[in-house]
């Protein structure tokens, strides 16, 4: 029920997890893990078999999106993952059996609504802030590891605002709360776009983790995977290396803090007039590469199990 060939609406998402809830219940559990600023429930997909051997401690990998409101392709990539793990699963068996997927479709339900419905360009959420004329804190600053630092403002009427404290937004604090609760999460990625990146830590400046070519190597094989479907170029790097500083994310903070040790944000392409508008039209052809990448992602986590 779910249609990759326009973008789906706050309700048709929701829509669409209240059927594979209904329809899939051996296989998922659909919780809600914490409620926006304007009370929208943040909602997400555990994809668990019942048929297997109850394992409470399967290596995890954990995947949100629509962290940025104008960014749709990212929910909806993820929605198609949904329904690949769920509705195709019998193709999936090795991956869903021994991993455990959780994907959280739309961190910032009230941000994509508003861009949805007044300005197709917002990225922020929609809190208040400080300034009456300016709503909005950029999640993707509001976590806390170097908060505040490079590529980031105080200032509520700029984009990358990082708001007052970390984690004074409901929907950062969902998406850590719910990796706290989660042991053995050896994948984070979260979906974002538009570039054509696979970037990792660290986004907060000019330094490397020290297990940097594992993840370098990590983001080639899923590179490779992408570019095998249809030719799409992507780039492996750290955030800092290919985009420029940007403190306070959350991939820095789930590799930081959170200890695990694949973290990537997925830069998705861009399309369109500003790059954030990529047509309908083109999102079965992204999701599809996407899910190329992505899946053999789980396949290397499988192996080095
Ligand atoms: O600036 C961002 O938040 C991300 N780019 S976007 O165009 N989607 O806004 C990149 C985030 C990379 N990670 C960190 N800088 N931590
Ligand atoms: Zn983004």
């Amino acid at each position: 029920i779910i249609n990759f060939r326009a973008y789906s609406t706050v309700e048709q998402i929701d829509a669409y997890l209240d059927y594979i809830s209904d329809q899939y219940p051996d296989i998922t559990d659909v919780k809600t893990i914490g409620y926006s600023g304007e009370g929208r429930p943040i909602r997400m997909v555990r994809i668990h078999p019942r048929t297997v051997r109850r394992n409470s401690n399967k290596p995890k990998i954990l995947v949100d999106a629509g962290i940025h409101a104008r960014e749709w392709i990212a929910p909806a990539v993820a929605l198609y993952m949904i329904q690949q793990l769920v509705e195709n699963n019998d193709d999936h068996r090795n991956i869903t059996e021994q991993l455990e997927w959780h994907i959280i479709p739309l961190l910032n339900p009230d941000g994509y609504a508003y861009s949805m419905t007044t300005d197709r360009m917002w990225r922020k959420n929609r809190s208040n802030t400080t300034n009456p004329y300016c709503s909005g804190v950029d999640l993707n600053r509001n976590f806390d590891l170097f908060f505040g630092g490079l590529g980031t403002s105080s200032d509520p009427c700029d984009e990358t605002y990082t708001g007052k404290v970390p984690f004074s937004e409901p929907e950062a604090r969902a998406l850590r709360d719910y990796a706290t609760s989660l042991s053995n999460v050896r994948l984070y990625l979260t979906l974002h776009s538009f570039g054509q990146f696979f970037l990792y830590p660290w986004g907060f400046g000019d330094v490397l983790p020290r297990d940097w070519r594992d993840l370098d190597k990590l983001g080639r094989v899923a590179q490779k995977a992408l570019e095998r479907v249809r030719g799409t170029k992507y780039r492996v790097g750290s955030s800092t290396n290919l985009l420029g500083a940007a403190a306070g994310g959350s991939d820095d903070w789930m590799k930081g803090r959170a200890g695990i040790k694949y973290s990537y944000t997925v830069e998705l392409p861009g399309g369109g007039e500003k790059g954030f508008d990529l047509p309908a039209s083109q999102i079965l052809a992204v999701s599809q590469e996407t899910w190329e990448a992505l899946k053999t992602m789980g396949y290397f986590i499988l192996e080095e199990r």
